[in-house]
């Protein structure tokens, strides 16, 4: 009798794993940045089921990211501004990005030619039906590097 019980409160730790583990949606998203200081896509959309994004940047150019260093950061548009503001003083060392500045809702490392790296965050940063916006924080790139990020 014993046995049972075990076996089946087993069962349903499985079950609820199961449960778990198929409402966990990752969903990929890709960019690329460029020597002309450019981002390929003006738009990217995560769909309203995703409960994680997987963002991987590449750098389809040569220059070195010490000269043409690229990374892709997520803030709320009326943040952008002030986080690559504060991100130039805040040094290469440190992605271009304040530490602890709480308007980065995601970010890469910053990368050169050549180069590709991803990150994964949780949608939870975001708000359904709510648009945001991308930019490399790298001094001097946001003017061109940006665009939306759309969820939901
Ligand atoms: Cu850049």
């Amino acid at each position: 009798m014993k046995a049972i019980i075990r076996s089946l409160a087993f069962c349903s730790l499985l079950a609820v794993a199961g449960n778990t583990f198929a409402a966990d949606k990752v969903c990929k998203l890709e960019i690329s940045g460029t020597d002309q200081m450019q981002f390929d896509k003006k738009e990217l959309a995560v769909a309203a089921d995703c409960t994680q994004v997987e963002l991987t940047l590449h750098h389809t150019g040569k220059l070195p990211a010490q000269a043409m260093g690229h990374n892709w950061v997520l803030a709320k548009t009326p943040d952008v501004a002030g986080v690559a503001s504060d991100g130039i003083p805040a040094g290469f060392a440190s992605d271009h990005i304040k530490k602890g500045d709480a308007r980065v809702l995601a970010h890469t490392k910053i990368i050169g030619g050549g180069q590709t790296t991803s990150i994964t965050f949780p949608t939870s940063v975001l708000t359904k039906g709510g648009a945001y916006t991308y930019f490399c924080s790298f001094p001097g790139h946001s003017a061109l590097m940006k665009g939306t990020l759309k969820f939901g």
